[in-house]
């Protein structure tokens, strides 16, 4: 059989066009395929829900295939490592608390099982604005990173989703518009970003985990993003946190997608008002 350059072509257009718009209207929209982001997705969509994330770079998997400086290991401890164990990532026990584990091992299986497990990660494009209704933010607005890198005035799409995450991790791009432009504050306790503090790791690897939390009507915040939102340390090159905070997040969002889900179902069954 003879290969036809054009049909090469239509496939790819074609079958692009059909993944972007079967994920117009989602559970989930994540902002940045990092660690944080990538977990959260893949226990999102282990439980069946709807979700995808954006991605400004070619490549996915944000700041953990260098490990700390380029030396390519990552430090975990000891609930980290059960993560890694659950994506039946290799590490090594290096002192009481302390684990390794190979930074391209890790964040190649985590971007692995996320796309197995129905993720949906659309790279080289970046999250610009969100949409926003009420004062509820239902949406993210996106363009091709490469408009904005030649600087070229396009007008970006957006896409719809329940929930929002911001995982774009030290630069916090998604708050960064949300603070410029929604009405009212943050859920922060000065109402704005706090901006993130000088390396601690032991502050910052448990802050990470309690600062994952809604952060604006419908927007949660995740990874190196929460710790940086909520003005606590930030922690060097141990990137438990960064997968617990990924873990946390996606507890909280199924328990309010169920509930969400119980309602709804209440409404149709005619037990609960609908307005
Ligand atoms: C789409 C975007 C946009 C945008 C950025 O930096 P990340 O790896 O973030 P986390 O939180 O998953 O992990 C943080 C970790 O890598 C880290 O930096 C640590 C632990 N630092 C500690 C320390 O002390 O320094 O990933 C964020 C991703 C990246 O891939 C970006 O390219 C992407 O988000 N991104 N994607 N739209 N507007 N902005």
């Amino acid at each position: 059989m003879k290969l036809k350059d054009e049909k090469i072509t239509k496939a790819i257009v074609e079958r692009y066009m059909k993944k972007f718009i079967d994920n117009l209207n989602q559970d989930v929209i994540i902002a940045g395929a990092g660690p944080a982001g990538l977990t959260t997705a893949y226990y999102l969509a282990k439980k069946g829900y709807k979700v995808s994330i954006f991605e400004r770079k070619l490549s996915i998997g944000g700041g953990m295939w260098g490990g700390g400086m380029m030396f390519n290991e990552i430090v975990v401890g000891e609930a980290g490592k059960k993560i890694l164990d659950e994506f039946e990532i290799k590490s090594v026990k290096y002192d009481e608390g302390y684990y390794t584990a190979d930074s391209v091992e890790a964040i190649s299986t985590i971007c692995s099982k996320a796309v197995k497990a129905g993720v949906r990660i659309f790279n080289c494009i970046s999250v610009e604005d969100v949409m926003i209704d009420k004062n509820m933010v239902c949406g993210v607005v996106i363009n091709w990173s490469s408009v904005d890198i030649a600087g070229l005035h396009v007008d970006p799409l957006s896409v719809r989703s329940k929930y929002v995450v911001e995982a774009t991790g030290h630069p916090l791009e998604v708050l960064q518009i949300l603070e410029k432009k929604v009405e009212g504050d943050l859920f922060t306790k000065t109402g704005k970003i706090m901006g993130e503090k000088s390396m601690n790791a032991d502050i910052g690897e448990k802050t990470v985990v309690e600062n994952t939390k809604e952060i604006y009507n419908n927007v949660y915040v995740v990874g190196m993003a929460a710790n940086a939102a909520f003005g606590t340390n930030r922690m060097g090159p141990i990137f438990g946190g960064m997968m617990l905070s990924g873990k946390k997040l996606s507890d909280i969002l199924i328990k309010r997608l169920e509930s969400e889900q119980n309602l709804n179902s209440k409404k149709i069954e005619g037990i609960v008002n609908v307005e």
